[in-house]
């Protein structure tokens, strides 16, 4: 239940949005924490900061058309939601993806201004995309999509202004080929307008690796204030994407076995251990579906269209995308012996999902939290662009684990402090919440 007020701001929201359901549901997570810092921080009503902060500074929305092999003229919508830039340029992915709207791309950005606070890092929250499908796609028509969506999108981003990375359906091949765009209309070898670059280019060691490295750095983090830790437990990651693949790496280096993996046809189920070098060979090579990867491991099976939150396992991390961890999921895991529950994706699991693992003792890392380590080596990525510089593998590594290690410190010091020791959604939602609302009171009504 929201207390009256944010009840009515919540209602708002809702009619001034319609028909975004996703928006509507990480406004609502977030409403549901901050209650109790309004009553501390009366300016924080009187300033709107709340309503501010739920209208997006700038919202973007563009054709692109682009042309297939065969000539045939296709048409998609393009998207960047510069959501806030109290703390710093607009900063968040790109997703390409059919299911891509406004509401889906609101909600990114919503999330990632919460998430980018929490860094510490001097970066404001936004998030892009378009309802291009990939699949099936030529390397050149991607190509192609590519370069029509930065003819439009280049106007409207900057070191200074903001700096786009990837997400669903955009890896460092996508961006290399935005940035190639980008440097060929401005006539600006622009490092610090994009992140996620490849090595050769402009790009920082650590970020492929750092969105799913960081949610098991947090992971570890929750276990560790449990006296337990992630050696010798079996694991299960969803998705088969850049977070999937890295949490999968990260949890096998510290003794987890990931006995499953997923992606959007279906999961398997591999005893022995996913085997690293063939899920990467499947998915990052080949782009092919984890049917391969069964055909290559005879011990392994395939679910086609299975349920991946019904293998057992003590540690969950759902990597893939939002609302597919629900109630019964949830009940599923809790059922089944889950210890912890950290999100790689962005919302993955549903608020009645959430609920159940919180009253089955489950811990929970949310997303805004949990994933924060993409987004924060992408700053990294910044810094070295801005100082021309490039760092080695394990500095940045051991940046990226302290950055976690902070995230985690802040999320449960402000838990505690509210009366919710342990609730990592309350601690993250009002941390990150209370940064961006100090600075939006000092920059005045704007
Ligand atoms: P990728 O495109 O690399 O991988 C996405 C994976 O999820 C693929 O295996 C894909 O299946 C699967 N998937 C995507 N959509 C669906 C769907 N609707 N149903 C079932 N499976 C699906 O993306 P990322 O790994 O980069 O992103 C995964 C999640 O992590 C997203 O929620 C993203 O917002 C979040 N995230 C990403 C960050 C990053 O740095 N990349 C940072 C923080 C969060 P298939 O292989 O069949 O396409
Ligand atoms: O959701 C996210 O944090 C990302 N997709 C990464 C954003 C970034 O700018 O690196």
């Amino acid at each position: 239940m929201l207390d009256e007020k944010l009840d009515d701001i919540y209602s708002e929201v809702l009619r001034r949005n319609p028909a975004e359901p996703e928006f509507h549901q990480a406004v609502r997570e977030v409403l549901g924490s901050v209650g109790p810092v309004l009553s501390k921080s009366p300016n924080y009503a009187s300033q709107k900061i709340i309503q501010r902060i739920c209208e997006p500074e700038r919202q973007i929305i563009f054709r692109v058309p682009w042309q297939d092999d065969h000539g045939d003229v296709h048409i998609n919508r393009g998207y960047r939601v510069e959501f806030n830039s109290a703390l710093g340029p607009y900063k968040g992915g790109l997703r390409f993806h059919p299911s891509v709207s406004l509401g889906t791309v609101k909600f990114l950005g919503f999330e990632q201004i919460f998430k980018n606070a929490l860094t510490g890092m001097p970066i404001g929250g936004g998030k892009g995309g378009a309802d291009f499908d990939p699949k099936g796609r030529s390397e050149d028509e991607i190509m192609r999509f590519c370069q029509s969506f930065m003819t439009e999108l280049y106007r409207h981003l900057g070191e200074y202004t903001d700096v786009p990375a990837g997400d669903i359906g955009v890896g460092t091949r996508e961006i290399g080929w935005m940035f190639g765009q980008y440097k060929r209309i401005t006539n600006r070898y622009e490092s610090g307008t994009l992140t996620g670059k490849g090595l050769a280019w402009g790009g920082a060691l650590v970020r492929p690796e750092a969105t799913g490295y960081g949610a098991v750095f947090f992971l570890q983090e929750m276990m560790k204030v449990q006296g337990r830790s992630v050696d010798g437990r079996t694991c299960v990651v969803s998705g088969a994407g850049n977070v999937a693949i890295n949490a999968i790496a990260k949890l096998e280096q510290l003794g987890g076995t990931v006995v499953a993996c997923s992606d959007s046809q279906g999961y398997v189920y591999d005893p022995d251990g996913i085997h690293l070098p063939t899920l990467r060979e499947v998915k990052e090579v080949e782009r092919k579906t984890l049917e391969a990867y069964a055909e290559r491991r005879p011990n392994s099976q395939h679910h086609v269209r299975g349920n991946i939150w019904e293998v057992p396992c003590e540690i969950a991390l759902p990597c893939a995308t939002q609302n597919e961890l629900n109630a019964s999921d949830a009940a599923r895991l809790v059922a089944n012996g889950c210890l912890a529950v950290a999100e790689g994706a962005n919302m993955p699991t549903t608020p009645d999902g959430i609920e159940i693992l919180r009253q089955g003792g489950v811990l929970f890392g949310p997303g805004k939290a949990a994933n924060a380590g993409g987004v924060a080596t992408s700053a990294l990525e910044m810094q070295q662009n801005a100082a021309r510089d490039s760092w080695s593998f394990s500095k940045t590594e051991a940046k990226l684990a302290e950055i976690m290690s902070s995230i985690h410190e802040q999320c449960a010091a402000t838990a505690e402090a509210y009366g919710r020791p342990g609730d990592y959604v309350l601690g993250a939602n009002i941390a990150g919440f209370v940064k961006v609302a100090e600075a939006m009171c000092a920059l005045g009504l704007i």
